[in-house]
């Protein structure tokens, strides 16, 4: 039998947290042959309804599930685990100033990555959900500097999973034929969902959909005001869904993508493609033993250039306020 992986759900009381630790204890994770023991954290306030959480996972009897550990101890959390999805973090409030909440998320992934740089199991890999997502990551990065670069992510999968099912739904095609669409930049609205190498079995989906206005425009904002669009309609933000792709964003990274396809991460630029360097991009990246690796050589037209600098500058915005927010 497999040994057990640990795996940290940080905010693990929460909505998204809710969602995600059945679907780990399942195998939806790390698969259906894979142990697991879940570490859960979150602060003292929510301490209570994450032991309730612990409670209803030891009720669910789930047979992958070797151990919980729930605690507010960051130290205890982070002990030699080997995966690590970090959902805690500071909500925007009405009325707060875009510095203050990213003071006080700088101040929290900071700490963090200290624990995790000290605590967790040589190459640990972490995705980190929580917003601004690829700016937490970088901060996480930034203080956890013997953790290799490459495996601090942050997740845009489900942007990605987004654009895949407006294609579907437009073209009355399953999800799953639906291939190699890409979420470019940060997990904000100015992400841009990018269909120029997209495809429905062998066709380019700009051929089967023949609405190249409806794909530079409304698919685009629908996809990058979803979000927005479910906080509406459920009066709460995505949390099955953002569990689901969290799901798949380390089911890719660990078990592979399938030949000839790729999915959306966001990962410490290099500088491909013309974007800034030094910032948690999302690319289309491949992923083969543990390791991911962006796809190059993608043709990139005009209109596509301005919305990869657009969401460049974004992050690299964000970057000095999250800077200016340390000293
Ligand atoms: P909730 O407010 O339901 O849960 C967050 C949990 O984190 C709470 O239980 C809270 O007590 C805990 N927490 C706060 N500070 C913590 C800390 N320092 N250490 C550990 N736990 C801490 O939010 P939820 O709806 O679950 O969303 C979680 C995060 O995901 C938010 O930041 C949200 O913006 C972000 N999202 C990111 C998405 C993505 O695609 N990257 C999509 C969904 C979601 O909006």
């Amino acid at each position: 039998a497999k040994e057990p992986v640990r795996v940290l759900v940080t905010g693990a009381a929460g909505q998204i947290g809710y969602a995600l630790v059945p679907m780990i204890a399942r195998g939806i994770m790390l698969g259906a042959d894979q142990p697991v023991i879940l570490h859960m954290l979150d602060i003292p306030f929510a301490a209570e309804a994450l032991n309730g959480v612990k409670m209803e996972l030891v009720d669910a009897a789930f047979p992958l599930l070797k151990g919980v550990v729930a605690t507010t101890d960051v130290v205890e959390a982070c002990t030699g685990v080997n995966v690590a999805v970090m959902v805690g973090g500071f909500p925007r409030k009405e009325g707060m100033e875009r510095k203050d909440v990213m003071s006080k998320n700088v101040s929290i992934y900071k700490s963090q990555a200290s624990a995790l740089e000290q605590h967790a199991a040589p190459n640990c890999k972490v995705l980190v959900v929580a917003n601004p997502a690829n700016t937490n990551a970088l901060i996480l990065k930034e203080f956890a500097p013997s953790i290799p670069a490459k495996n601090i992510t942050c997740l845009t999968r489900l942007d990605h999973n987004r654009a895949l099912g407006q294609i579907s739904e437009r073209l009355n095609v399953q999800v799953s034929d639906v291939k190699n669409v890409i979420i470019w930049g940060n997990h904000s609205s100015t992400q841009y969902p990018d269909v120029n190498h997209a495809t429905v079995g062998d066709k380019p989906v700009r051929e089967l959909v023949k609405d190249d206005e409806w794909l530079n425009g409304e698919f685009i904002t629908t996809v990058q005001q979803r979000g927005a669009a479910i906080i509406k309609a459920r009066k709460l933000s995505s949390a099955l869904s953002a569990a689901s792709a969290a799901c798949d964003h380390i089911h890719d990274w660990v078990l592979g993508t399938p030949e000839g396809t790729w999915v959306s991460m966001g990962v410490y630029s290099d500088g491909s493609y013309n974007v800034p360097a030094g910032v948690i991009y999302s690319f289309p990246v491949t992923c083969k033993n543990g390791e991911w690796t962006i796809v190059q050589g993608l043709a990139i037209d005009e209109f596509s250039r301005k919305k990869l600098d657009l969401t460049g500058a974004e992050l690299t915005e964000e970057k000095e306020l999250a800077y200016s927010c340390l000293s």
